[in-house]
């Protein structure tokens, strides 16, 4: 039996979406029907009208509709039909259905328009959203930045990261989104198949919205603030602004000493504020003979070191009567650690 097709205005009936943008679809994002009639109509196939579907998704998600078009266009029909029902049973599709999000529709969407996206009116969007669903899975969106890096599009970055942030704790938006984002850039890095370029502006993209999330939390804070340093000569420590604005969520005020800490000048820093808990970041391996271990010496105050980041070897031991040590794997296990050193709970 030959599939059955829809013609435009019945899939417009269909999903809610002006037929004007569902051509514009088709016309400028190739994001349409697979097959034309012999008087040259659309006809939409089921498999097409899923795309369109999750265009619809993504573009009330505020992606721009080509980076929509781009992601849907990199996934087979079966990876579009599982992106569709983990977003029908669970708008972030890793879980936390339920969890407290944001409506992102129209204020999200601002850099789609110049490429025929003004023709979406914001009931429209609303309309596509109530027909299609409220949200993209995490692994969708984790495309769009990518993407986005890869395209050198710095406001579509910034604006993918701060309507995470708003949808998603921090927490659930740096494991579920931003690190898997990193690690796909760092990969393709590796490959070769990304210039260091689209990980700077990643890099720097994500600590601006992170901080920005700090700086609303900055009359909150409270409490003698724990340190969080990158070891040094480490150049990462996106971790560490993520763990910031965390904490600053948790009203625990820390100080933010960066990447590349040289090691006399942490413990100094120790010394002056006598801090409950110091985090450590390293992603590159360490030294055999850590010279932070005995700069330890110099504490004579209870406290907690805390270090997490691939580049710790996986058995660091301290002896020392006053600082318990704490090697953490993720961030949950960080923060978990970081409140409990200040006195605080979840
Ligand atoms: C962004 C980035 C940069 C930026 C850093 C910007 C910044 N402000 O931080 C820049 C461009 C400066 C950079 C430089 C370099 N980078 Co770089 N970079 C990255 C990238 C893409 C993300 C880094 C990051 O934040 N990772 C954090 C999270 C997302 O990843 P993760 O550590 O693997 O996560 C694991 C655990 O740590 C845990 N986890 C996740 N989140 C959290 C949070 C907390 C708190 C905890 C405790 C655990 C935890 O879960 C994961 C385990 O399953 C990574 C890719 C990657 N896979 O990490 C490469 C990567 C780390 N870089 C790499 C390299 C090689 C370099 C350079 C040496 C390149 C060069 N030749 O100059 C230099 C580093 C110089 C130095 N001495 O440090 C390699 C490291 C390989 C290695 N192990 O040695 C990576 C892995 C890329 C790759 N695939 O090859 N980099």
């Amino acid at each position: 039996m030959p599939e059955l097709s829809w013609p435009v205005g019945a899939v417009s009936e269909r999903l809610g979406i002006a037929a004007p943008t569902l051509r514009s679809w088709d016309r400028r994002h190739g994001v349409g029907p697979t097959h034309r009639t012999g008087g040259n109509h659309r006809r939409y196939s089921e498999t097409d009208i899923n795309r369109v579907t999750l265009m619809a998704r993504l573009t009330a998600q505020g992606v721009p509709a080509q980076a929509s078009a781009d992601v849907i266009a990199s996934m087979d029909d079966e990876a579009v039909e599982r992106q569709l029902t983990a977003s029908d049973g669970d708008p972030a599709g890793d879980g936390s259905a339920g969890a407290d999000r944001t409506d992102l529709g129209a204020d999200g969407a601002g850099r789609s328009a110049g490429d025929g996206e003004r023709d979406d009116t914001r009931a429209e969007r609303r309309q596509a959203r109530r027909g299609t669903g409220p949200g993209v899975a995490a692994s969708t969106i984790v495309e769009s930045i990518v993407s986005a890096a890869h395209q050198l599009d710095g406001p579509t970055l910034a604006n993918l990261y701060r309507q995470t942030l708003r949808q998603r704790e921090v927490g659930d938006a740096w494991t579920h989104v931003f690190a898997p984002s990193l690690r796909r850039i760092g990969d393709l890095w590796e490959g070769g198949r990304f210039g260091v370029e689209s990980e700077h502006l990643a890099s720097e993209l994500l600590q601006s919205e992170l901080r920005s999330v700090v700086r609303a939390n900055r009359l909150r804070l409270a409490g003698p603030p724990v340190l969080l340093a990158g070891a040094d000569e480490e150049h990462h420590h996106l971790p560490l602004v993520a763990l910031e604005a965390e904490l600053a969520r948790h009203a625990v005020a820390s100080l933010f000493f960066g990447p590349r800490m040289p090691t006399p000048a942490l413990v100094e820093a120790m010394r002056r504020t006598t801090p409950p808990a110091v985090f450590l970041w390293a992603s590159i391996s360490r030294r055999r003979h850590e010279p932070f271990w005995t700069a330890l010496d110099a504490v004579d105050w209870p406290m907690t070191v805390i270090v997490g980041g691939p580049g710790w070897p996986t058995d660091v031991r301290l002896d020392h009567d006053d600082i318990v040590l704490r090697q953490v794997d993720d961030f949950d296990a960080a923060v978990a650690a970081l409140l409990e050193a200040s006195g605080r709970t979840r």
